[in-house]
């Protein structure tokens, strides 16, 4: 009898810890917090994102579901290659993450590092707002978290210590910060530039210190970062490459929920979404685009390339193109390639 009674008291100790197996998922606890990774922080459209996100979840669940920032993915170390693959493990618990970041695991997300494949915010929002976004999002699910919508980190400008980029010619030898994936590496060996893969985090002192000449990051991100003041006096405006972010949350956390909860966390995130997108785009889409103005006013060269100076770089990077389409998947670049053809401007 006592001895029943003390299984009886184990039994529930543990399920209090929450290490039931899967059948009794609905009765774990929540947690008294959960973990966002983000890879920059609130001074950025991107954590702002987050913050909104985390804050919007927290107001409606009245603080059931509270979440705390994990900026300059802190969790796995900085190192922002590895966000997914912790996510997946439930290091983290839900991120909001770039496209760019999670493409060592999930190949599709390639897609939108193809060169010059969205000419305008149009067409990127053809393909996340359409079939493609919603077919990545069913690969993100089987690749095993939650995904539950978009944002935006930005189109990637070039910038660069030395000189003034008009033509790939500009940029032979420079040596260009990249990051993620391998498919950046090619773009910038097919424009004869010397590319070299780090974090975030290890990228900006070399830029202090001079061991890399350039980068390529959304405008806001080099106001924000003020990479004027670590030699970055050259900005070419090339648009070759726009990177979402996507608002994810593991899946047993996720399971973990109410689907009443899941319900707020879920729109909480697409109107937290869309907001980090209008920030994101924010002195872009404006008459005058006033943010090149604030950049040229740091004493920073803005190039704005003409057509016929764009397309030498479409050209000279078209075979990494052909090559990354078939990587990626042809019937989804297709797909994508035929939605920014239709996209309404
Ligand atoms: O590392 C970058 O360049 C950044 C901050 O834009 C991403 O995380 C993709």
């Amino acid at each position: 009898m006592k001895l029943r009674r003390t299984l009886v008291g184990l039994l529930a100790a543990v399920a209090a810890l929450g290490a039931v197996p899967t059948a009794a998922v609905a009765d774990t606890p929540y947690k008294s917090e959960y973990r966002m990774s983000l890879v920059l922080g609130t001074a950025f459209p991107w954590g702002k994102g987050g913050e909104i996100w985390a804050n919007l979840v927290k107001e409606r669940t009245k603080g059931r579901i509270n979440i705390k920032l994990y900026p300059g993915v802190s969790l796995i170390q900085g190192d922002q290659t590895r966000e997914f693959s912790a996510l997946r493990q439930g290091v983290i618990d839900m991120a909001v993450g770039s496209t760019i970041n999670w493409s060592p695991q999930v190949r599709q997300l390639n897609l939108f590092s193809l060169p010059f494949l969205m000419p305008d915010y149009a067409a990127m929002d053809a393909l996340t707002q359409g079939d493609v976004g919603r077919q990545l999002f069913a690969t993100l699910d089987k690749a095993g978290v939650v995904p539950l919508a978009w944002g935006e980190n930005g189109y990637r400008e070039l910038s660069n210590s030395k000189r003034a980029v008009r033509t790939p010619t500009d940029l032979k030898g420079m040596k260009i910060r990249v990051v993620g994936s391998p498919l950046f590496l090619d773009t910038f060996t097919a424009l004869g530039a010397n590319p070299t893969q780090m974090s975030w985090a290890d990228a900006q002192p070399a830029f202090a210190s001079g061991a890399v000449d350039g980068q390529e990051n959304p405008l806001s991100i080099f106001t924000a970062a003020k990479l004027h003041n670590v030699a970055q006096k050259n900005i070419t405006l090339w648009g070759y490459v726009a990177d979402p972010l996507i608002f994810v949350v593991n899946k047993e956390i996720w399971a973990s929920w109410t689907p009443a909860d899941q319900a707020i966390v879920r729109q909480a995130a697409m109107d937290a979404g869309k907001q980090e997108i209008a920030i994101a785009r924010k002195g872009l889409v404006e008459p005058g685009q006033p943010l090149l103005k604030e950049i040229a006013a740091l004493g920073v060269t803005v190039t704005q390339l003409t057509p016929a100076e764009r397309e030498a770089f479409v050209k000279a990077t078209r075979p990494v193109y052909e090559k990354w389409k078939k990587a990626i998947g042809v019937d989804l670049v297709t797909t994508a390639e035929q939605a920014i053809a239709a996209r309404k401007q």
